[in-house]
């Protein structure tokens, strides 16, 4: 959080960070943050009491709790969008088979709790979805990115008439290993880049992202769009894809 991007925002004062170490609420010998699972099973879960004392300290009334967990709702660009309007976050990371839920629970009256899912894979704790999630939420904070970047572009941009994304990018050398640059992308016709563009985000959308597809709204497809989305050899029926 002290390099590049997140160093240059907090170095500006738009951010700040701070880390806490939760054995730093542990009153015994061992500083045990884990206990056994009630009805059996294999593995550890953090026990409640740390994580009471620690949030009582930390956390503001104005604060949001974010708890990273495989089971929690997808953390997507809009959700991303939604916590960087927030002047407080608090993250949670877990470690061994999470937290126990009744943390969560005690603190839902309090503050706004968020169980959030970075994506259908198993991280060993909390920490690198974390950073994900911060990476993802800071870039969104105004001055945050330099004037080059734009967030109005990006592939998942709530508000983006289409969720496509993003087709292919190039720059110089205009051949390089035998691999020359798109044609149309050389010729100065904006109108015929931006429709290339779109084409390519649409094959590579289909080919890698059909429940992205699915969820295309037609109202914002033109004839060209229509024609094109025929031709594409589709990987799912999107009348099959869940909403
Ligand atoms: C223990 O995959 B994950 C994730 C995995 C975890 C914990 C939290 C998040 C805690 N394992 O996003």
């Amino acid at each position: 959080m002290s390099a590049s991007l997140l160093g240059k925002a907090s170095d500006k004062g738009l951010l700040s960070f701070g880390v806490h170490d939760l054995r730093d609420w542990t009153y015994d010998r061992h500083r045990t943050v884990d206990d056994t699972p009630y009805g059996g099973g294999p593995g550890m879960v953090m026990k409640p009491s740390p994580w009471g004392e620690a949030l009582d300290d930390v956390l503001t009334p104005s604060a949001r709790l974010v708890v990273p967990t495989p089971s929690g709702r997808p953390f997507t660009q809009a959700v991303a969008a939604e916590m960087a309007a927030g002047d407080h976050l608090v993250f949670a990371c877990g470690r061994y088979e999470g937290i126990d839920s009744r943390v969560m629970r005690h603190y839902a009256p309090l503050v706004r709790v968020d169980e959030v899912s970075i994506g259908d894979y198993v991280l060993a704790g909390g920490e690198v979805a974390v950073l994900v999630m911060i990476e993802a939420i800071s870039r969104l904070v105004p001055g945050v990115l330099g004037n080059f970047e734009s967030v109005t572009d990006d592939s998942f941009a709530p508000g983006r008439m289409e969720t496509l994304v993003e087709g292919p990018v190039f720059t110089k050398p205009r051949d390089w290993r035998g691999q020359a640059v798109p044609d149309v992308l050389m010729s100065g016709h904006h109108g015929r880049i931006a429709r290339w563009r779109r084409d390519e985000a649409f094959r590579r959308t289909a080919a890698l992202r059909p429940d992205l597809l699915a969820r295309l709204d037609p109202a914002g497809l033109d004839k060209h769009d229509r024609k094109l989305l025929e031709s594409l050899d589709l990987a799912v029926d999107p009348g099959r894809v869940a909403k």
